[in-house]
């Protein structure tokens, strides 16, 4: 059954691939398996019928016949488990995969979203220049730990796995901080997750949304 997820029908990170539907895009593309879309306005996200599906009035959602599920680390897990290639087969390799999706939204994540939001919401505040490094400074604690992790490996645990997509997609919002570049395994991370042929495909499938949805506001805007 083809699943069908929600994304925005106009992405305030204007096509950069950084709203969180596209990590669950990618992980589709990864197994082969094609999905539907559903786009939704952020109005929408807030009406019964998806409050209904996402508790929280957010995206992405993921709809496969009866079962409706939020948040991506769930949805990636799904995913993961009901199609062969995202987790190792051995148990406790891929119990190891799992904690590191894990480590990926409640660890590294929590610093970065904390960070993008004072970049959106806090500048014009008096304080602001005094928090920012303190906001850096946590981030760069996340990645400094997860670059020793890192190493010289490819991967997070062995081959690329579901926990790769979380991490990688996670510290892909921190990019325009410049805190990455610190970390060049953490750069060549991020380079050789993006340089994946479903990663790809999953890019332009969100670009062209935005695309789009510029398009029609232009004719919208007509004489
Ligand atoms: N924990 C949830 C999950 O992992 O699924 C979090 C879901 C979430 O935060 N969704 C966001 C949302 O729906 C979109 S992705 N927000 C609307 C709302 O809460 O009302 C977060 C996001 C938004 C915008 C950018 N950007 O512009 O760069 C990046 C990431």
């Amino acid at each position: 059954m083809t699943p069908t997820i929600t994304a925005f029908a106009a992405s305030p990170d204007r096509g950069k691939g950084l709203a969180r539907d596209m990590r669950v895009r990618w992980a589709l593309e990864e197994v082969g398996q094609p999905y539907s879309v559903r786009l939704v306005s952020f109005a929408q996200m807030k009406e019964p019928a998806h409050m209904a599906i996402q508790p929280f009035g957010q995206i992405p959602t993921y709809e496969e016949g009866d079962l409706a599920l939020f948040e991506t680390g769930s949805i990636i897990l799904h995913i993961a488990e009901t199609h062969p290639g995202l987790l190792p087969k051995d148990a406790r390799a891929r119990a190891r995969a799992i904690t590191w999706m894990f480590a990926a939204v409640a660890t590294v994540e929590p610093p970065i979203v904390e960070w993008s939001g004072a970049m959106i919401l806090e500048r014009d505040k008096p304080w602001f220049d005094q928090r920012l490094p303190q906001l850096q400074n946590a981030i760069r604690k996340r990645l400094g730990e997860l670059s020793r992790h890192l190493g010289d490996s490819e991967w997070l645990d062995g081959d690329f796995s579901a926990a790769d997509i979380m991490m990688t997609h996670v510290i892909e919002r921190a990019k325009s901080s410049g805190l990455i570049e610190e970390f060049p395994n953490l750069s060549a991370y991020l380079t050789r997750a993006e340089s994946r042929p479903a990663f790809q495909r999953a890019f332009a499938a969100q670009l062209k949304v935005f695309e789009q949805s510029q398009k029609q506001g232009a004719l919208g805007q007509g004489p």
